[in-house]
């Protein structure tokens, strides 16, 4: 699932490109002629719809429809079937994405406008779903993010995030698991919840979970799978950009399908604060599994300051239950999850889902 592609498909794609702008260049010399202004919006209308049914990216697109104004004013008449040249057949996206900007400026100063985000990125699509135009993207990523009472993180994370995964060229969606209620939070049942829910809803082959208040400070950190269990957010400033322990495993992470089925999801029963993500170590290392990373310096992330949060007290029986893994893992996890969904909403950047998910069991 995770080959190696190669970059042939971007070579194709930019071919066909340079192709489709020269040819309409052409076209556009050889049939430029006076006539009438009513005219003159309906065939830029005609061949503004054409353009954008044509496969290619957004920031192609306009600089094709810009040519045709700037060389055209406007008075053409292209006979569409002349440029059926188009290629239709989408070409797999890179392995790296030529998209990629590296290093970005990340802050929380600003209060942030939801509506503005919404129009910020327009090419994503009712449930904060997108995939790539230009090509086919390698992975269908679903993103799972735990959630209560964190609104203005959330805002945080979709105005950061969702520029970031487009330029990734990853077919994802994005579901944000709020745990109802009052009772103590529970972070590694959302996420197996965010699972079983997002494989409902579309083929995802790829899992990242992420906490609301994690944002990447560089674009090559893809929110993508790999051969091994991904830990994405290696550096995050509150550590001082660096890796609290060897085997942390806990902001931010990423699985396949088949990762995250080998050791039965996630546990169900850390209530409160810490141990699951060590819980989680443990299950992968028990399956033969290895930690894969970006570096120190693409993988550093910003973490929102925030205080702890009420009902998200530390765990006490955490130190215990991690010393039972092995003998647990098999029992408790998506296998046997239960869970009751109360509601469902559909923003265009979002699907969220609110869910019961019980209360804490006593003892251990
Ligand atoms: C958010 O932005 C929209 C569109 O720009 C505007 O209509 C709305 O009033 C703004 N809301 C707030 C709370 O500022
Ligand atoms: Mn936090």
């Amino acid at each position: 699932m995770l080959g190696y592609m190669g970059n042939k498909g971007f070579l194709t794609k930019a071919c066909v490109v340079l192709t489709v702008i020269v040819g309409l260049h052409i076209i556009l010399m050889v049939l430029y002629d006076s006539d009438s202004g009513a005219n003159k919006y309906t065939k830029y209308r005609q061949i503004s719809d054409f353009v954008t049914d044509m496969n290619m990216s957004v920031a192609h697109r306009k600089k094709v429809l810009k040519l045709i104004k700037y060389y055209s004013n406007g008075t053409l008449d292209v006979d569409l079937s002349e440029l059926a040249f188009t290629n239709k057949h989408l070409e797999p996206c890179p392995e790296t994405s030529p998209l990629l900007l590296g290093p970005l400026q990340v802050g929380f100063a600003n209060p942030l406008n939801l509506s503005e985000v919404r129009e910020d990125n327009p090419e994503v699509n009712t449930g904060g779903r997108y995939k790539p135009s230009e090509c086919v993207a390698l992975q269908k990523v679903a993103i799972i993010i735990p959630f209560r009472n964190r609104d203005e993180h959330l805002k945080y994370w979709l105005y950061y995030l969702h520029p970031i995964l487009q330029r990734q060229q990853l077919d994802y969606g994005i579901y944000i698991i709020e745990q109802n209620g009052k009772d103590t939070f529970n972070r590694a049942k959302l996420l197996n919840v965010g699972y079983a829910e997002a494989i409902k809803e579309y083929d995802y082959d790829c899992f990242v979970f992420s906490d609301v208040d994690i944002v990447p400070m560089d674009d090559h950190n893809t929110y993508k799978c790999f051969s091994q269990p991904r830990h994405l957010s290696v550096s995050m400033d509150k550590f001082g950009f660096k890796l609290p322990y060897k085997n942390y495993f806990g902001g931010v992470s990423a699985m396949s399908k088949a990762q995250y089925l080998k050791i039965n999801g996630f546990p169900n029963n850390y209530w409160g604060w810490g141990g699951e993500d060590d819980d989680i170590y443990y299950r992968l290392a028990y399956r033969g599994m290895t930690i894969s990373r970006p570096s120190g310096n693409i993988g550093k992330c910003r973490m929102i300051r925030h205080k702890r949060d009420e009902k998200n007290e530390a765990n006490p029986h955490r130190f215990k239950r991690i010393r039972l893994v092995r003998k647990m893992m098999n029992q408790d996890g998506i296998k046997s999850l239960k869970y009751k969904v109360l509601k469902v909403e559909k923003d265009q950047l979002f699907t969220k889902i609110i869910v019961d998910i019980g209360k804490p069991t006593k003892g251990i």
